[in-house]
């Protein structure tokens, strides 16, 4: 069978790099790859790997083509997706740079988890980790010998110095574009961006003035790809590919902020921008991912592996629409909590989707605070219970074997959280 490369797909050459993207993941693929593949104009993205280097070397190899299949739930289709131009490992800084301070270049996508953004427990950069200590000390030292300062280790300060060569390769205005599921992430990332950069006055600048920060509210489920879908993709193209993507037929993507240099058609794929964010990713934040995570923490207990297995069981499934009924009350009416509800039942009970309880497990204490605690927050600030979020809660504290660390957790949610820690307890304690 042959090896799925441009010329054999009968794709010509790759599009002009435009993007940038850091966090080459399947997520990335299966979103943002797919929106501006569909988008239609010449837009290609350099695409840099996050903590999986090795993600780099089959697409590659195939000039950065890969299938998407499209897992509905009576059967599979399957598309090759041509908006990767180039991937790239996310350590060779020298091309990260080259690419983001190109005069051509007019976004930077990310994909870094919730974690790569660097926040404590408070929601702003954690000035206490010793990576950002680090990467501080690498900008301000980049800011006066670029070739001689050490290199930054994370996400962000690998971005801000390829920010600062675009500052210094003069080639304008940029817009950073988080795609994590995060509250917020445009501020968050502006935010965590102008810390890493406070010792660096010429960055801190650029930043200010040039650098659009565009949130958005990302949704598509993507489970890991297996070997059987790998002979998948290859019967229904008849390449052989080594990195193929899964994901449900649904996608979504809501975006609010300025391009100052311009951006795909990616309304033409469905995506939508909007003013205000924040009514989009509450909904999208509580009742999809606070479900998920209600689900990775129970789910395997009571013997379950995957998504739709969870979401099958009536004691699991009790647990996250209590979660939701709380939730629901604090979403925008026109947003119809109800019919958004019956569509995620649907897509969660998707048998043919295996979403592994595993994959959504990682990093639940960081996500826990985006897809819990705010509504936690609203229902005790509405003088009830919160009994759905307390019991989501406790839940957590048991997956994770240990108490709840109140002082990381609940730094935003109140002053006095004795109360809430202590109802949890109750709680474990009583099951
Ligand atoms: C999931 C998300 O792994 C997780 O934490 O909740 O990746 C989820 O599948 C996506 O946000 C769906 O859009």
């Amino acid at each position: 069978m042959t090896r799925l490369t441009r010329v054999a797909a009968g794709l010509g050459s790759a599009p002009p790099v435009r993007i940038v993207h850091l966090g080459l993941g399947a997520f990335h693929r299966s979103h943002q790859a797919w929106f501006t593949a569909r988008a239609g104009d010449d837009w290609g993205i350099a695409a840099f790997t996050g903590r999986s280097p090795a993600a780099a070397v089959p697409l590659a190899e195939q000039n950065g083509l890969f299938t998407l299949v499209e897992r509905g739930p009576d059967g599979d289709s399957a598309e090759i997706i041509g908006s990767i131009a180039r991937a790239h490992d996310g350590r060779d800084l020298e091309a990260l740079a080259a690419a983001i301070a190109a005069p051509t270049t007019a976004i930077v996508t990310l994909t870094i988890t919730e974690a790569g953004y660097l926040l404590g427990p408070d929601g702003r950069l954690d000035g206490s980790d010793d990576a950002v200590i680090a990467d501080r000390a690498a900008l301000r030292a980049a800011t006066r010998d670029p070739v001689r300062a050490p290199r930054p280790s994370t996400a962000l300060g690998r971005l801000a110095m390829a920010l600062e060569a675009r500052r210094r390769a003069g080639a304008g205005p940029i817009a950073v574009v988080p795609c994590d599921n995060l509250p917020g992430n445009g501020r968050v990332v502006r935010e965590a961006l102008l810390g890493l950069a406070s010792d660096a006055p010429e960055l801190r600048a650029y930043i200010e003035a040039e650098v659009s920060m565009v949130s958005t509210s990302v949704d598509r489920i993507t489970p890991a790809a297996t070997d059987d879908d790998h002979a998948l993709a290859e019967r229904l193209t008849g390449f052989v590919d080594h990195a193929p993507v899964v994901a449900e037929p649904f996608h979504d993507w809501v975006l609010a902020g300025e391009f100052p240099a311009g951006r795909p058609a990616w309304e033409r794929a469905g995506a939508r921008f909007v003013d205000d964010i924040e009514p989009f990713e509450n909904r999208k934040l509580w009742m999809l991912n606070g479900a998920h995570t209600i689900l990775a923490s129970v789910g395997p207990a009571r013997g379950h592996e995957t998504v739709a297995s969870a979401m099958a069981d009536a004691t699991v499934r009790g647990l996250v629409e209590r979660f939701w009924d709380e939730a629901s009350r604090h979403l925008a009416p026109e947003l119809e909590a109800d019919n958004y509800r019956d569509a995620l039942m649907a897509r969660f009970l998707n048998p043919r989707i295996e979403h592994r309880l595993a994959q959504i497990a990682q990093g639940a204490g960081i996500k826990v605070r985006a897809r819990i605690l705010p509504v936690l927050q609203r229902e005790l600030a509405a003088g009830r219970d919160a009994s759905g979020c307390l019991a989501a809660l406790a839940a957590w504290a048991d997956a994770e074997g240990q108490g709840i660390d109140s002082s990381r957790l609940f730094a935003r949610v109140s002053e006095d959280f004795t109360p809430v820690v202590e109802r949890v307890d109750a709680l474990r304690r009583r099951r």
